[in-house]
């Protein structure tokens, strides 16, 4: 009896900590903020310097200098990253920016074309990787961590000439790439994202012109560049471990594009997650479970024979492959925007395949939505997938690679923080009361920047940048405020209604 009582105190008081604790919305003293940016869209000096001894402009021309340059039709305001927010000279500044916010780490990538001129490693261009040098050092004097993505959707035009990621050859030049970053930037860069969000190039870019390269190879292009960056990813994963990891004891994941699938209808216990298996699965479980998803392979391949091809469109991953991606990750990169409902194709019941997984996904009219067309503000989704990452991938540490809200570019930016608030809320309720293993998390963006096919009109950061002014002027939004007092309370803040609420800045 004595023993049921104190068991029933230490559970009530154990009750009270975990809860309260959620209640007060505290980050663990080990949680990492940050936030991220890419190459293309913030650097700029996009042909900035020319080789002292070939003559040849040492930043060679990317897939993304290539397509903007000949094809501005594509981008929703005829606008490219020329010079974006001229990062390359204003790095300085950048930091400066990361550390008044408060933030512990920095998600930046590396322009492929800049430290390998030639797309090859016969030329290093020594002001590419210097450039490099400088920003990481930078920021290791300002006490922040860089985390670098060794590929952000720019790799040199002179390689999509050749296929870019429809060649298996990609594979090995995407090794050597790496090897370069590895050896001039591992004794500082400890951690490395190889490759981002593959899901949305590959389809984006092999099946649809959204994306650079724009080429559309219908049903065969995605899947081939996929099976390509796994086995990219894969190699460099190996590589490192042979090569690298002994001295400069680094981790290395990929940052996947997440995407939270649920069921349109509760009766249907099956479309969501056969949606999974192909949205998230398809790159995903390659890398945790060691093959593409079991019903990915059986309906491609079905379908594929009732189109007449002669084997499935899904190229097959041999033992010798698995092996080499299977496990290939120290870390689950997570972008997780947004959400959408699955339900199944009707038109499957007389048999005609609109689509491989068969699953309609549609975002729900009633949730309210950002700038960008298909970002819809949905908070309980980022639980829902995070701990779907938990039980699938039995709880891999997770870092939150990507999350963000885009605007028109308000400086009093209330429905930004909100969502902030919203997805922070969501993510401590599954790092703590459901136990999932999440690390650290990166804000998209640190700057208001090149947004691809949208231009310039769809702003993610919690910085604006003024692109009319030669000088690319920065300036700080209301969240920026929002997050320096997250950061130096290592708890979330309520969230802003109206100006007379606007936070002072610590430095105002
Ligand atoms: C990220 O894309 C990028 O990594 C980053 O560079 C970008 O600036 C940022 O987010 C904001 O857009 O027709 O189903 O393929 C993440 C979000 C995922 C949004 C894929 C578009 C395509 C819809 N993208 N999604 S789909």
């Amino acid at each position: 009896m004595d023993c049921y009582f104190v068991a029933l105190i230490i559970c009530l008081v154990l009750a009270t900590v975990s809860c309260c604790d959620i209640v007060k919305l505290t980050f663990p003293s080990g949680f990492r903020f940050g936030a991220a940016t890419a190459s293309y869209q913030i650097e700029g000096a996009w042909n900035v310097s020319v080789d002292t001894f070939y003559h040849f402009p040492d930043k060679g021309e990317n897939v993304w200098d290539y397509w903007t340059h000949n094809y501005p039709g594509y981008i929703a305001d005829g606008t490219n990253g020329d010079i974006a927010c001229d990062s390359y000279h204003k790095y300085e500044e950048d930091v400066q920016l990361l550390k008044s916010a408060g933030l512990d780490f920095y998600r930046f990538s590396i322009s492929w074309s800049r430290v390998l001129p030639t797309g090859f490693t016969n030329v290093i261009s020594e002001d590419g990787l210097q450039y490099y040098k400088n920003l990481t050092a930078e920021l290791v004097a300002n006490g922040i961590e860089p985390i670098v993505t060794i590929y952000h959707w720019d790799h040199p035009q002179v390689i999509e000439d050749m296929g870019g990621w429809t060649n298996e050859l990609m594979v090995d030049w995407f090794v050597d790439y790496a090897r370069v970053l590895f050896e001039a930037l591992g004794d500082t860069v400890k951690k490395w994202i190889t490759i981002n969000e593959p899901r949305s190039f590959c389809l984006l870019g092999y099946e649809d012109t959204q994306k650079a390269p724009g080429k559309v190879i219908s049903g065969i292009g995605a899947y081939l560049c996929m099976h390509n960056v796994l086995k990219a990813h894969g190699k460099t994963y190996r590589m490192y471990d042979e090569e690298f990891r002994d001295v400069q004891q680094g981790v290395i994941g990929m940052a996947f594009s997440l995407i939270t699938i649920l069921s349109a209808n509760s009766s249907d216990t099956v479309s969501a997650d056969v949606g999974f298996q192909f949205e998230v699965g398809w790159n995903t479980h390659p890398i945790y479970i060691g093959d593409y998803p079991e019903i990915m392979k059986t309906r491609v391949a079905m379908i594929s024979e009732a189109q007449g091809y002669p084997r499935s469109r899904l190229p097959e991953l041999t033992d010798d492959w698995i092996a080499i991606i299977n496990g290939s990750s120290d870390f689950f990169g997570a972008n997780l925007y947004t959400s959408v409902l699955a339900s199944p194709d009707p038109d499957e019941e007389l048999g005609i395949y609109n689509s491989d997984s068969g699953i309609i996904l549609e975002a729900n009219s009633s949730w309210s939505r950002a700038a960008s067309s298909w970002l819809y503000v949905y908070p309980p989704g980022f639980g829902y997938t995070l701990r779907q990452i938990r039980d699938y991938y039995d709880n891999p540490p997770v870092w939150i690679t990507e999350n963000g809200y885009s605007d028109k570019g308000e400086l009093e930016d209330y429905d930004r923080i909100s969502y902030f608030y919203d997805y922070l809320r969501e993510l401590l309720i599954a790092l703590k009361r459901d136990g999932c293993d999440i690390r650290g998390y990166a804000i998209w963006s640190l700057m208001d920047n090149f947004e691809w096919q949208d231009g310039i009109a769809d702003k993610f950061g919690i910085y604006s940048v003024d692109f009319d002014d030669p000088a690319r002027t920065r300036s700080s939004k209301l969240s920026t405020a929002w997050w320096a007092r997250v950061t130096s309370t290592r708890k979330l803040q309520a969230v802003p209604t109206n100006s007379n609420a606007r936070i002072k800045l610590p430095w105002e």
